[in-house]
């Protein structure tokens, strides 16, 4: 019973978070000559001055700039999405699970990205719509399941009266390149939509739905599951799912939590559970701080993405800005996506050592994560074996995209590589600098003590 009311404890941050999403809507702006300024004055990350022979993707969506996660501070705290998709779109075969409050699965933004599970679509053998038939056409335990499940309410339309999880589902995977509203993580991606909270339903039980929803996103072939909710007490059921996740291979994304503490000392769960395919991510503003009310762990946290005033999609066809370590596990999410989308037969460690080895070593995250590091999605795509092959002559092959924004590439000298070439060099001196202090000691699930800090 603690374990929940924490659950709902974390939640009531993320109300907070609504609140001033609807308030500063109009008051955003995209400062990035400033956040250039700042780069300059800080100059701490790698890969943040676009080099000769990078190109990057602009999409046509008409906010895409307006999450500065994605690009605008010239690589101090973005993830350099602009370059990541100059490489990879995404793939709708991508299958990420979002466990949250509900997806908007209508939002014009969303929609063409939603999960459709296969088994219950088409029409039955009375030529009725398996959709809508009122059978479980696949026989999982859940009747005409399309897009995924509320398990709040047991039942199959998801309507999220929240607006956190379709945020986050924006954040992953808004729609790229549709002219309409902004751009995911991952442009393209098939996003399944799990309910395990309302803020409505009064007495539910959303540990016991996370569980839930754990194990549904993992019988109908989730690669990613992005969960952003937790709490300080352990449950033996939800490390079982995690594990069960884990055993199929699915990687496991987590907030670090917004309880402004090192979570080496007081752990958050489920994002500090001892199971290697987790990731947990806490929150940075545009200058690559830690936001105050974010956990951060040098043993426990795995590494540092946008997280302040992200600009991402909301219900009814709404958008806005929400704050918090759940907005940055949502970009670790989509990165995830981008990298099977690339590398589909991928499995969970390769995935993680991906986007860990790859993150941005800033002197502002020392002591703040086990990397050191900030999410590079662009690193994290560049240094895959098949980069030769594929890398940055695909740009001409995105779909909808406005085209090329910065193709400076010298066709003399060094050819038209040269500057991933380089790329290459200081990601995989990273990478080696990192797998010495690979893995990272976790805390273990229930550590002496632990009574004492509750
Ligand atoms: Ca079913
Ligand atoms: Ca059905
Ligand atoms: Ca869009």
């Amino acid at each position: 019973m603690l374990g929940i009311k924490l659950k709902l404890a974390a939640i009531s941050f993320v109300i907070g978070g609504l609140v001033m999403a609807t308030v500063m809507a109009s008051k955003w702006s995209l400062g990035s000559s400033k956040g250039t300024t700042r780069m300059m004055s800080l100059g701490t990350a790698k890969f943040m001055v676009p080099r000769k022979g990078e190109s990057k993707v602009l999409l046509n969506d008409p906010s895409v700039l307006k999450n500065w996660g994605l690009m605008g501070t010239g690589g101090q705290s973005d993830i350099r999405a602009d370059a990541a998709w100059a490489i990879t779109t995404g793939n709708r075969q991508v299958i990420a699970a979002i466990v949250d409050t509900g997806v908007d699965t209508t939002h014009p933004d969303l929609a063409n990205n939603v999960w459709v599970n296969p088994g219950e679509i088409g029409i039955d053998e009375q030529g009725r719509d398996k959709k809508t038939n009122n059978i479980d056409d696949d026989k999982n335990g859940y009747t005409d399941d399309v897009n995924g499940w509320d398990f709040v309410n047991n039942k199959a339309i998801i309507i999220d009266n929240h607006g956190h999880g379709t945020h986050i589902a924006g954040i992953i995977g808004a729609v790229g390149g549709n002219g309409i509203g902004l751009s995911g993580v991952c442009p393209k991606i098939s996003l399944m939509a799990l309910k395990y909270y309302d803020p409505t339903s009064k007495g539910n039980d959303n540990l016991k739905n996370t569980v839930r929803a754990i194990r549904y996103a993992v019988k109908m072939g989730a690669q990613i599951i992005n969960y952003s909710g937790g709490g300080t007490e352990p449950d033996d059921d939800e490390f079982d799912a995690i594990k069960f996740a884990r055993d199929n291979g699915v990687l496991f994304v987590a907030a670090a939590g917004n309880e402004r503490s090192n979570s080496d000392v007081a752990p958050y769960y489920p994002a500090d559970y001892s199971l290697d395919n987790i990731i947990s991510v806490t929150a940075i503003n545009a200058v690559a701080q830690v936001l105050p009310s974010s956990n951060y762990g040098v043993r426990s946290v795995h590494i540092a993405a946008p997280g302040e005033n992200i600009y991402s999609t909301l219900p009814n066809g709404q958008f806005g800005q929400m704050t918090g370590t759940s907005q940055a596990t949502a970009f670790v999410s989509g990165v995830a996506a981008l990298i099977l989308s690339h590398n589909n037969e991928f499995n969970y460690v390769q995935v993680k050592r991906q986007i860990m080895s790859t993150a941005d070593e800033m002197t502002e995250l020392r002591g703040k994560t086990a990397t050191s590091g900030k999410l590079n999605s662009y690193a994290a795509l560049a240094i895959q074996p098949n980069v030769a092959m594929t890398g940055i002559n695909s740009v001409g092959n995105v779909n909808n995209s406005i085209g090329v924004i910065s193709s400076a590439r010298e066709q003399g000298d060094n050819g038209p590589n040269a500057g991933m070439l380089t790329d290459l060099v200081q990601a995989l001196r990273a990478s080696t600098k990192l797998s010495q202090q690979q893995p990272p000691p976790e805390p273990t699930r229930k550590g002496a003590g632990e009574k004492s800090r509750l």
